[in-house]
């Protein structure tokens, strides 16, 4: 390369230097490489040269604008390199932070109480049935001794949806399912977890709540039979400052029936007050002929446990419309019993 060339090309080198960003950059090479620039003055030279010499003298200026071109693109590599060097120092993420752990969920208080009772019944040799919730006047009336204006429907203000069905005001009608199901034959044992459906609202009372069926259905079955499993029942849930209270009642499709209140001391040595929390009694023998058993030949006992009011006592629930409120900070309470 000609002395003049290098120079040219130093000269080159040293404003592509001094440029610190691209247009900077584009700047100094048009300078150079562009229409006014020093190498179309070169170039243009060509036309006055004897014609042995263009080929030559052509050669050299393209060697020139090769070099020069690759100082700029040099350059704006090198720009380039330090530009993504910021980015990256300036984007890093700290792996080394602490992350937030995965959002827990909690069994629901009404799930709990469906649980521990159906372990402790369960474990009794009880088996688990289904009913459905939408059901027959026929199941949730007729087969259970309420024949249609007995005054004891008026005991469950229900939920009628036309066609002689409704949303079933108990678990009971699992009862005469159980009876009358082909595939089953007496002793029975079950219990029958599930929502039913009622017109009631106050602090106590929900609109749908859970209950518990049970069904005991043998050769010689009693009411100390009924009362010794609720009273073991109790101890088992409360522990054995429980207090168990049976009154006497009516349900038509039991004889006798009885109602069962529960007083739970929460360790201040001053009892709750007593809150109803089931329903029971000795299968009434109209019930038994109802749905084809011979009452001559067995004889059962039955209950019906409110979950909520269980789970109300157990955990020192104030109101039972919490259960379906959806409050976050109230169900994350239960997360870690
Ligand atoms: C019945 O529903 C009977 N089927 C229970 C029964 C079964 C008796 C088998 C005999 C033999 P009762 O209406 O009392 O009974 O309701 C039973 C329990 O459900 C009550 O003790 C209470 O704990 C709960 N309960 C009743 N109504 C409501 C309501 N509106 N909200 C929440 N819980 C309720």
């Amino acid at each position: 390369m000609e002395e003049s060339d290098e120079k040219l090309v130093a000269a080159a080198k040293d404003e592509a230097q001094k440029a610190q960003d691209g247009p900077a950059l584009e700047k100094a090479k048009a300078l150079f490489l562009g229409k006014k620039g020093p190498l179309t003055a070169e170039f243009s030279k060509i036309r006055d040269l004897p014609v042995s010499e263009k080929k030559a003298y052509g050669q050299r200026m393209n060697v020139l604008k090769d070099a020069i071109a690759q100082a700029f693109d040099q350059r704006q590599r090198e720009l380039e390199g330090q530009q993504l060097a910021r980015r990256l120092a300036k984007e890093k993420v700290d792996i080394t932070l602490p992350a937030h752990g995965p959002i827990r969920g909690s069994a629901h208080p009404f799930y709990k109480i469906v649980d521990l009772l159906t372990r402790f019944f369960v474990g009794y040799g009880y088996t688990v049935k289904d009913g459905p919730e939408v059901e027959s006047d026929y199941f949730n009336f007729e087969c259970l001794n309420i024949p249609k204006d007995h005054p004891a429907r008026d005991m469950q203000d229900s939920f009628f949806i036309g066609d002689g069905l409704l949303l079933r005001s108990h678990t009971s009608p699992v009862q005469a399912r159980t009876m009358q199901d082909k595939n089953e034959k007496p002793p029975f044992k079950i219990i029958c977890p599930g929502k039913v459906y009622r017109r009631d609202n106050d602090a106590t009372h929900s609109h749908q709540f859970g209950q518990i069926e049970g069904l005991v259905v043998g050769k010689d079955v009693t009411l100390a039979n009924l009362t010794k499993t609720l009273t073991d029942m109790f101890k088992y849930l409360f522990g054995p400052k429980a207090e168990v209270r049976f009154r006497p009642s009516f349900f038509p499709f039991t004889e006798p029936s009885i109602e069962c209140d529960v007083s739970w001391d929460e360790g201040n040595g001053k009892p709750r007050e007593w809150l109803e929390v089931l329903g029971a009694g000795m299968v009434n023998p109209n019930v038994f002929r109802l749905n084809g058993l011979d009452p001559d030949q067995w004889q059962g006992f039955a209950f019906g446990i409110g979950i909520e009011r269980m789970a109300m006592l157990l955990y020192g629930i104030d109101d039972i419309h919490r259960f379906y409120q959806d409050d976050v900070p109230f169900l994350k309470q239960f997360s870690k019993e």
